[in-house]
């Protein structure tokens, strides 16, 4: 039976690697088999540039560019056509640390701009363009051997997970940690989103403001630092202005639900002089029945998938993504 069920979805992944490049210049190469050896160290390497990932084999994962959708636009600069991956086992948890090239690192999704001051209050409009063309980049890690065919996915975001700041260092973001079965990624079970949507109900304007409204000029919101507003605070704003689109719930108690097994997977990340570096990490077995349960030893098959610039259907819509083919991860 579960060969039966293996096959279709491969014949699936193939479809995810072949589409989307309808110009046909120039065929895949063959696929190629590509290890990825984990290694055990001696303490955390949670860091993007923690010392100890110096010893630590980095492996090229091809992209082929053949699996971007193309829509008339070049996703990701030609530089960006492979993964570099390493892998580590510290204190029965996996970390992955993953390097690709994107000359933008795109963090403006769906933000709110000041288009009038001229009746005494701002007018907000979602930016025009904001809808087509300002999304966040991404990344998408696929464990299979889920129970059904389904894979096990981290899905970490460059605002929408990776701003989300939990204690008091205020350096770890997360990934949500999701699962994976075609065609849907949905998110593992906890009612709490990892970034709540700006928007005040269906109207044209934010719900949150910074607490110093105006001035605020980054590109995410801080519910610790920010304030839920019936009515847009009034001072100091000029067209032009903006509001980020999203806002993180950080070390604030007030948001009430359970954060639950979506909240398993953290992050760290650096995005500079054109590349991002990002390191995930989590339990090896978490105990949540929609989390792979990984061992010693154990040679799990992955794949990944980048984005540049886009919303959040990562795999059914076909624009401004890549995937690698399968490659196997063991596990030391
Ligand atoms: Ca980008
Ligand atoms: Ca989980
Ligand atoms: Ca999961």
């Amino acid at each position: 039976m579960k060969k039966l069920l293996i096959v279709p979805f491969v014949l699936i992944c193939l479809v995810w690697v072949g589409c989307g490049d309808d110009k046909g210049t120039e065929p895949d190469p063959p696929p190629v088999v590509v290890t990825v050896t984990a290694a055990a160290l001696a303490s955390a390497p949670d860091s993007v540039n923690y010392s100890g990932w110096g010893s630590v084999t980095a492996t090229d994962i091809a992209v082929p560019l053949s699996s971007w959708s193309k829509r008339g636009v070049t996703a990701l600069p030609a530089t960006a056509n492979s993964i570099s991956v390493q892998a580590a086992v510290y204190d029965d948890k996996l970390y992955m640390r993953f390097r690709w090239a994107d000359d933008s690192m795109n963090v403006w999704r769906a933000y709110w701009e000041v288009s009038d001051v001229s009746g005494g209050d701002p007018l907000f409009e979602t930016h025009s363009n904001s809808l087509i063309t300002n999304f966040e980049d991404q990344l998408l890690v696929l464990f299979s051997g889920m129970a059904g065919g389904a894979r096990d996915a981290w899905h970490w975001r460059a605002l929408t997970t990776a701003t989300e700041q939990v204690g008091t260092n205020g350096t770890s973001g997360f990934a949500e940690d999701m699962t994976y079965l075609s065609p849907n990624l949905t998110s593992d079970a906890g009612d709490l989103q990892i970034a709540i949507d700006n928007q005040y109900g269906t109207f044209n304007r934010p719900t949150y403001f910074h607490n110093t409204t105006s001035a605020f000029t980054g590109y995410v919101l801080p519910m610790s630092e920010s304030d839920s507003l019936d009515i847009v605070p009034s001072g100091g704003w000029e067209i032009g202005d903006i509001v980020p689109g999203w806002v993180t719930i950080d070390s604030v108690g007030s948001m009430s639900g359970d954060r639950g097994s979506r909240w398993d997977t953290r992050a760290n990340m650096l995005y500079s002089s054109g590349e991002y570096t990002v390191v995930l990490w989590r339990p090896l077995s978490t105990g949540n029945e929609d989390d792979l349960a990984m061992s010693s030893g154990e040679h799990i098959t992955t794949k990944l998938g980048i984005t540049n610039n886009k919303d959040f259907s990562f795999i059914s819509g076909g624009s401004f993504q890549g995937f690698t083919a399968d490659f196997t991860l063991i596990l030391p």
